[in-house]
């Protein structure tokens, strides 16, 4: 068995995430994580708060909180929403740790040392009455092309367009108001990417192929439009700082890593705050040092942060000449859109995640945007389509067969599994059918095909409900007493089944379905194609309770209420 290392994009510290967000990066590996552990391979899932850099600066700023405080905060706060949607890391860490600032200067040494960390000196703004120099975004003035007079130096927010600060009509500083700017000299870290990039481009080639087609196709994009050398450094008070063993100049300016150069290394920093935390994880650096051969690393996120990730994030990690781990697969997501439009944290537009979770469970969520991931194109969040998709799949299909199958059965047969009947033909068919299905949904969550995995599923969960109308137990028991205790037997190992291999997708329901059955040692983690195939895993004399209902129906006054208060429809 391979042991997994998992990682999702780190979500930044500022603000609350939207569905949008979940769906490409945190969800999705959870739901990876949780089926390898269940396939009973060693996994380390990994994921943090990304915490440093000018938005966090500048929230703090308005909330008038320093920005530890306000970081500490914030990463509680998302913490405990992930904790809300079941999201199972190993360890959820802070990119403002020791730990990272300690692995991060680690890795910029042994970059210099190698010949691919330069200083150079650039032009920038410098504020006299802040003290500072000026990050672009901190620059604000009016917009040359549209007149906008709170235009940042990085991007106009009302016409889109890119801006330099220069650009701007009478520029000032974000922080004091100032105009008093002026351009100075100053020097900053460069990592050399292009003396990295054929090594770059044949890390690339050599195992893109294997990567969902969306990742490698815009790693490849990236590479033919060259590697460029990029500036690591930023004039913040918030990041980690530039070690002052190596450059004291720059240390003693104050300079700090780009956000962009520590939040991937974030990934090895976090899995040592998670060692640091329990000492039975004494060894960590196993699953990022010399484990090319024994560790597989997935990545998932979002398409806009796969460039970062495959090609400077490698260039980073190759440029050292140590053996750290790099990433083996990327499973990279399209937009989740709201009725067709963005999903817009800055305007508050679509569904937020600590919303979601205030008006229906984890799992209603956790379904639909699985089953609905965006994996070959953009995909659209509406609530017609949530409600339907919650009444049909979870309230129908699996939680109204539960239900059923186990009410009948108390009202006919009492408390525990009912005994009698040899299973026949539709058994045999059933028994066919579940474990191809079975079968098809492993392949799919091998390939990482969510949309198709779900739908393996909802199949399953299908074949049940045509079972059950075939047989039609209710009708069963007036002439065939026995045929009717085996057909609900046989159903009642169908929920364990479904209890078992539904719990990547909805583990608190999965986890209500098998505790219907007091089973003494129920300690099956996966379900074999022979079991599959009979249908015996909970045997007759079973004691077992009815569960309250798994699924509510979402009700027309519900999908009208949730329009109202979230808005309905694209501007
Ligand atoms: N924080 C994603 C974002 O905020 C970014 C991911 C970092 S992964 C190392 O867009
Ligand atoms: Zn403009």
């Amino acid at each position: 068995m391979a042991r997994h290392l998992i990682t999702s994009a780190l979500p930044y510290i500022n603000g609350i995430k939207h569905l949008g967000n979940m769906v490409g990066s945190m969800l999705p590996a959870d739901v990876y994580s949780r089926y390898l552990r269940q396939r009973g391979h060693d996994v380390l899932y990994i994921c943090a708060t990304d915490e440093h850099g000018t938005p966090a600066e500048l929230a703090a700023k308005e909330q008038g909180i320093p920005v530890d405080e306000f970081c500490a905060q914030a990463h509680d706060q998302q913490k405990a929403i992930y904790d809300g949607f079941q999201l199972a890391f190993d360890y959820f860490g802070r990119s403002s740790s020791p730990q990272n600032r300690d692995i991060t200067q680690e890795i910029a040494r042994e970059l210099k040392a190698n010949g691919f960390i330069e200083e150079r000196a650039i032009r920038q703004v410098y504020s006299n009455a802040d003290g500072r120099f000026l990050p672009d975004r901190y620059i604000i003035g009016t917009c040359p092309h549209c007149g906008y007079d709170k235009a940042r130096g990085d991007q106009c927010e009302n016409c889109t367009r890119v801006l330099d600060p220069t650009d701007l009509i009478e520029p000032r500083s974000a922080i004091s108001g100032s105009s008093d700017l002026e351009i100075r000299e100053t020097k900053h870290l460069f990592l050399l990417q292009s003396a990295l990039a054929g090594e770059v481009e044949a890390w690339v080639d050599e195992r893109a192929d294997s990567w969902p087609v969306l990742a490698s196709s815009i790693a490849r994009k990236w590479l033919t439009e060259g590697l460029h050398d990029r500036a690591i450094t930023r004039d913040l008070d918030w990041g980690v700082p530039v070690p002052a063993d190596t450059w004291p100049d720059l240390a003693a300016e104050g300079k700090v890593f780009y956000v962009w150069f520590d939040a991937p290394i974030e990934y090895i920093g976090a899995t040592k705050e998670w060692a640091d935390k329990d000492p039975e994880n004494r060894d960590w650096r196993s699953w990022w040092w010399e484990s090319e051969a024994d560790v597989r690393y997935t990545q998932f996120m979002g398409k806009d942060n796969v460039p970062f990730h495959s090609v400077m994030f490698p260039a980073t990690l190759l440029g050292t000449r140590a053996p750290w781990k790099k990433v083996d697969v990327i499973k990279a997501f399209n937009w989740l859109n709201y009725y067709g439009g963005k999903f817009s944290t800055s305007q508050q537009r679509g569904v937020f995640t600590h919303d979601a979770l205030e008006i229906l469970p984890a799992d209603y969520w956790r379904y639909f945007m699985m089953a609905n991931a965006p994996e070959s194109d953009d995909a659209s969040f509406t609530w017609e389509h949530f409600t339907a998709t919650v009444n049909k799949d979870l309230a129908d299909t699996l939680g109204n067969f539960v239900n059923r199958v186990l009410s009948f059965s108390r009202k006919r047969f009492g408390d525990d599994v009912p005994a009698g009947g040899e299973p026949g033909e539709a058994e045999a068919k059933l028994g066919q059918e579940i474990a191809r299905l079975l079968a098809e949904y492993e392949e799919q969550m091998e390939a990482i095909q969510f949309r198709k995995a779900a739908a393996a599923l909802r199949a399953l969960w299908s074949a049940g409900n045509s079972y059950l109308e075939e047989k039609a137990p209710w009708l069963e028991i007036k002439t065939n007493p026995e045929g009717a205790a085996l057909t609900l037997r046989t159903a009642m190992n169908l929920i364990h089944l479904y209890a078992v291999v539904s719990e990547p997708f909805i583990p608190a329901s999965a986890k209500a379905m098998r505790s219907a059955f007091t089973l003494p040692d129920d300690t099956a983690v996966w379900v074999s194609p022979e079991e599959a195939h009979a249908l015996t895993a909970v045997p007759a004399g079973t004691p077992f309770a009815v569960p309250p209902v798994l699924f509510a129906k979402i009700t027309d006054d519900d999908l009208a209420a949730y329009k109202e208060r979230f808005g309905g429809a694209a501007e």
